[in-house]
């Protein structure tokens, strides 16, 4: 088993309102939120402390027209956390991210987000074989299960 760098940088990517910011809530006691005109976009930062290693955290906006911002955030990460809205299954700003990740040989777990009001199962189609954690960001849970997969894989 290799050792977790002593900072870990995480990035939570997905759609618009998937449930990034929520889930970034629970993972950290205090978030920093970046706005940027107004409610537009928000940017969100927390960190935590993980068997005395700091993992940082960031989510990106998932706006089409902020992919220069997912693509900087994306600099340098160790691993990334796709977010999805289970009632809304895969939206193609989910599939580029996959892709991507998939590429760039990122290491990535999938939350399957808003379980509660997830009406199907979200069609993957092949195209991811990462685990894929059924959360529910909102009461918090699978958020830690999840998070530690992905700092497992991390290590491994
Ligand atoms: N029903 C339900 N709503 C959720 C869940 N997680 C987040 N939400 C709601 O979805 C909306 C968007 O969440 P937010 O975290 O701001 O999404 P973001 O745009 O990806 O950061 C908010 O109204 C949240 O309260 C969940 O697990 N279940
Ligand atoms: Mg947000």
């Amino acid at each position: 088993m290799k050792n977790r760098k002593k900072e870990t940088k995480i990035v939570i990517l997905g759609s618009y309102n998937s449930g990034k910011t929520t889930t970034l809530e629970n993972i950290c006691e205090k978030m920093t939120r970046v706005e940027y005109n107004g409610t537009t976009i928000s940017l969100d930062y927390g960190n935590i402390e993980v068997n005395g290693k700091k993992v940082h955290i960031f989510t990106t906006p998932g706006q089409e027209r902020f992919k220069f911002m997912r693509e900087i955030l994306s600099q340098g990460l160790d691993g990334a956390i796709v977010v999805i809205d289970s009632s809304q299954g895969l939206t193609s700003t989910d599939k580029n991210i996959i892709h991507r990740l998939n590429s760039n040989n990122v290491p990535y777990v999938i939350f399957a987000n808003k379980q509660d009001i997830g009406t199907e199962d979200v069609d993957y189609d092949g195209i991811t074989d990462v685990p894929i954690i059924p959360t529910v960001a909102r009461d918090g849970e699978g958020v830690w299960n999840g998070l530690n997969l992905l700092l497992d894989l991390l290590d491994s």
